[in-house]
């Protein structure tokens, strides 16, 4: 048969089509797969990596609905977000427009690789039914506390004329432009995800082995939990008279109260509101206020970047325990946004602490003993530390604390590192936020029965500014609480909440979306997700959103389910000549020209088996050409195929070589189940099949031939099923595609063993003997065979070592 990859492509995808080959059933009885690669966002075209994230999650699927699973396995866009408004800002064109033409283009590309998308289930986030719901899950938050707005400090990028999540910066720069991001006081809508903090860390163990442990690893830190003591410094008297009497106590957050003796000073963040009152009365010479004001205007990642830097307050605190007076300085190194944006300094026992120290000449008192130089971090047995002394000082920390806390000074805490998720961008292409804003009843949520809150299209994007803002008419409106005119908020969600929460929509039968978000039943019956697959990059922002909005609709009683993604798998980058394939760098190969030179079949294969998915994978141009010949010889060896059904074969009655082809065969198979259910080494699939079709070669039988053909197909089908099931329905009527197929165990039983006979030292000669043959029998067939060289010789000892050999010591007799 000869290969002609865009015909049968052509032919197939229609067929699938025609047949509505990949839409789940909507029994929820049946055992289930949700198999769902993370989507995309719509930017014009799919690129190598798509490729991959595709035929990965493809592979599985197929391979699932071979054995009777009801398979879901969904495609959609994360369609909202800035690139559709940069495109508008540049080429004029409106961002609606921008993007679902983009989509159209996108789902042939995809249509183009054979993937078995269920056709019905595809949606874009910027669709208004997607948003309708999305807002009503964030007024069901508001009301529950979960939402709220607030003003604060945030993450500005002056470039993308919006707010950034802490997520969203990387190393001070925008995630998106790597523009440098400034700090601004704004109002803002933020989630209340440190509610949800403990869970989300705790649940992490849930999903030990399941996910890559570096994204739990990333997790954890991310949610970053710290146990210690808070307590409230008290100001001496002349310090409180100083300020005014405006301030009596402030609050630090130590993670090692076993410390407290060893406290010399106390440090406040420069944004602190003591640092600020002394810096804005002139209760500071004002050349100091000036470098403060300098230090409180830096990103907190310029600070960490800076020489340790700081200035006398020119106050004290009173020491809980000693009554001892200790200077209250400004530090570089104390974060605002952290533990009360203050610390109590131990420079004996911290790093940082003790920088500061020696820079300013500020006291150092030991109070752990060990280790030769300070600062010491390490365990030891505390001294100078009172009624501690004496005590190991990881054993004192709950000593300390709860002798602060039966005092009334303080107590036990916990703190994260992870922040509320701000959720507002000053965006025109995103969800509205449902709310109001009303002279008389402030902020209101809109009506359920007035969602979605949809975008006015006629807009101008001009990069200056908000166009909702702008607008003329669209945000005025009426208080949907008091009838009175009011203003209609003009912010946007961030585009990861849709991320957040796409995973139920799809679970959703399409029927369905008119009236509900998320359906209940078919939800708890489809998640959480079997397998998802995705890039590393979404480590920490999308898979934490996404489990933490779980958490939320369950608890909203939208779904009874506690994490989202069962297991994760995520996939290397495609590179060339070592460097990340991408537009900026030039080094992209196009996968529409792939596909149109070689076929779907081959970019699948060859991307399959190029590396491990989890692995980075080297674009190879010769790996594409092998992965191209190996189907061709698929179809060269069609003619070899007598028989339309599996044969029944006498394994005994073959040759040696034909044997050892059913062996690879077999192996092959044997291997699949791992491969396509646990390790997704495909690439070591392929090679198993590569090495039985080199075996099937040097041997002669056509029954063999046409079994080794069935197998074959049936297991490459996930990976080429074009080509699998064209030769499939010429050959066996695509038979050998409807199930899983099974392990033939006889050929693998040896039928003889080959043993080496040794004698006085040397090989004299070799026999076979069968697998059930005993220790005796063994020995009196090495005997006999070696029989003319025993001659004249006696035996003083017999080895026989199974499998292999038997030896024979000898003298003469
Ligand atoms: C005294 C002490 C002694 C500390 C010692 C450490 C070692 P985590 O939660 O692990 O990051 N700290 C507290 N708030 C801070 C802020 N806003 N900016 C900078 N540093 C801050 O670490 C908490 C520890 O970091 C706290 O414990 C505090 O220093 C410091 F031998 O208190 B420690
Ligand atoms: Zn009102």
């Amino acid at each position: 048969m000869s290969y002609n990859p865009s015909e049968i492509e052509a032919k197939w995808q229609k067929q699938w089509d025609d047949e509505q080959a990949f839409e789940p059933s909507d029994s929820l009885t049946q055992k289930k797969k949700y198999i769902l690669s993370m989507f995309p966002f719509p930017s014009g075209r799919l690129h190598m990596g798509h490729v991959r994230n595709y035929a990965i999650g493809d592979a599985i699927a197929r391979y699932y609905r071979k054995q009777d699973y009801n398979v879901l396995h969904p495609i959609g866009w994360d369609a909202f977000g800035m690139p559709a408004e940069n495109a508008a800002i540049k080429h004029g064109r409106h961002p609606k427009d921008w993007t679902y033409s983009n989509i159209d283009y996108m789902r042939k590309e995809l249509n183009s690789l054979g993937l078995s998308f269920s056709k019905t289930r595809e949606f874009a986030t910027c669709d208004p039914l997607y948003t309708k719901w999305e807002q009503e899950f964030i007024i069901k938050m508001f009301a529950e506390g979960l939402l709220f707005r607030e003003s604060t400090t945030v993450n500005w990028c002056e470039d993308c004329h919006t707010v950034l999540a802490n997520e969203q910066v990387e190393e001070g720069c925008c995630w998106r432009c790597d523009n440098p991001v400034e700090l601004k006081e704004m109002p803002g809508y933020y989630l209340d995800i440190i509610k949800y903090a403990d869970e989300l860390l705790e649940d992490l163990k849930m999903l030990e082995g399941k996910w890559p442990n570096q994204v739990l690893t990333m997790q954890n830190n991310w949610i970053g939990k710290s146990q210690g003591l808070e307590f409230e410094f008290e100001l001496s008297e002349e310090s409180k008279a100083k300020l005014d009497g405006k301030f009596d106590t402030y609050s630090v957050f130590t993670t090692r109260p076993d410390t407290i003796y060893g406290v010399s000073y106390s440090a406040l963040a420069a944004e602190h509101p003591i640092t600020k009152y002394i810096v804005e009365h002139n209760l500071i010479d004002e050349e100091t206020a000036g470098k403060i004001t300098v230090i409180a205007n830096m990103s907190e990642r310029e600070r960490a970047q800076a020489d340790k830097e700081g200035y006398p307050l020119g106050i004290t605190v009173v020491h809980p325990l000693t009554g001892e007076e200790i200077p209250v300085w400004t530090a570089n190194f104390v974060l605002a946004s952290y533990g009360g944006g203050a610390v109590m300094a131990v420079p004996a026992h911290d790093e940082r602490d003790h920088e500061f120290a020696s820079k300013y000449d500020l006291p150092i008192k030991r109070v752990i003993s060990g280790g030769e130089e300070l600062p010491y971090t390490g365990e030891g047995e505390l001294v100078d530390s009172a009624a501690f002394t004496g005590l190991n000082n990881y054993e004192a920390k709950a000593k300390v604390i709860a002798t602060f806390e039966e005092a009334g000074f303080g107590k036990g805490t916990t703190n994260f590192k992870l922040r509320n998720w701000g959720v507002s961008r000053q965006r025109y292409w995103g969800a509205p936020i449902p709310f109001v804003h009303c002279k008389s009843c402030g902020l209101v949520p809109e009506k359920i029965e007035n969602l979605p809150i949809a975008l006015p299209e006629d807009v101008e994007i001009t990069g200056e500014g908000n166009p909702l803002e702008n607008h003329p008419t669209w945000k005025h409106c009426k208080c949907p609480k008091c009838g009175e005119e009011a203003i209609r908020e003009t912010d946007t969600l961030d585009t990861f909440v849709q991320s957040s929460w796409y995973q139920f929509r799809y679970a959703t039968n399409p029927k369905k979306w008119n009236e509900v978000g998320i359906d209940k039943e078919e939800a708890n019956y489809w998640l959480g997700v079997d397998q998802y697959i995705g890039g590393i990059e979404h480590a920490i922002l999308h898979l934490l959103y996404a489990r933490f909005f779980t958490k939320v609709l369950r608890d909203l009683g939208y779904v009874n389910i506690d994490e989202p993604f069962n297991r994760l798998l995520t996939q290397g980058m495609v590179t060339m000549d070592g460097a990340k394939m991408s537009k900026s760098k030039g080094n992209t190969v196009d996968p529409d020209k792939l596909i149109e030179e070689y076929g779907a079949d081959t970019a699948r294969l060859f991307i399959l088996f190029a590396a491990p998915p989890q692995k980075e994978l080297e674009w190879n141009d010769n790996a594409v050409e092998g992965a191209f010949r190996f189907i061709k010889k698929l179809y060269d060896r069609a003619d070899k195929v007598t028989s339309k059904t599996l044969p029944v074969i006498e394994h005994g009655a073959l040759s040696k070589e034909s044997k050892l082809a059913r062996q690879k065969i077999y192996e092959a198979l044997q291997k699949s189940a791992d491969v396509y259910e646990k390790t997704f080494a495909f690439n070591t699939l392929i090679a198993a099949c590569m090495e039985a079709m080199n075996a099937l070669d040097k041997q002669e039988s056509t029954e063999v031939w046409s079994e080794g053909m069935y197998v074959m197909l049936n297991l490459l089908e996930p990976i080429i099923p074009h080509a699998a099931s064209e030769l499939s329905e010429v050959l066996f009527e695509r038979e050998n595609l409807k199930a899983l197929l099974e392990v033939k165990e006889e050929v693998f039983v040896q039928e003889s063993i080959l043993y080496v006979v040794m004698i006085g030292g040397k090989k004299r000669t070799e026999f076979e003997i069968s697998p059930s043959a005993s220790q005796d029998e063994i020995l009196a067939k090495a005997k006999e065979e070696g029989a003319k060289w025993l001659e004249g010789m006696q035996i003083v000892k017999e080895i026989v070592v199974p499998n292999k050999l038997v030896n024979l010591a000898v003298k003469p007799s």
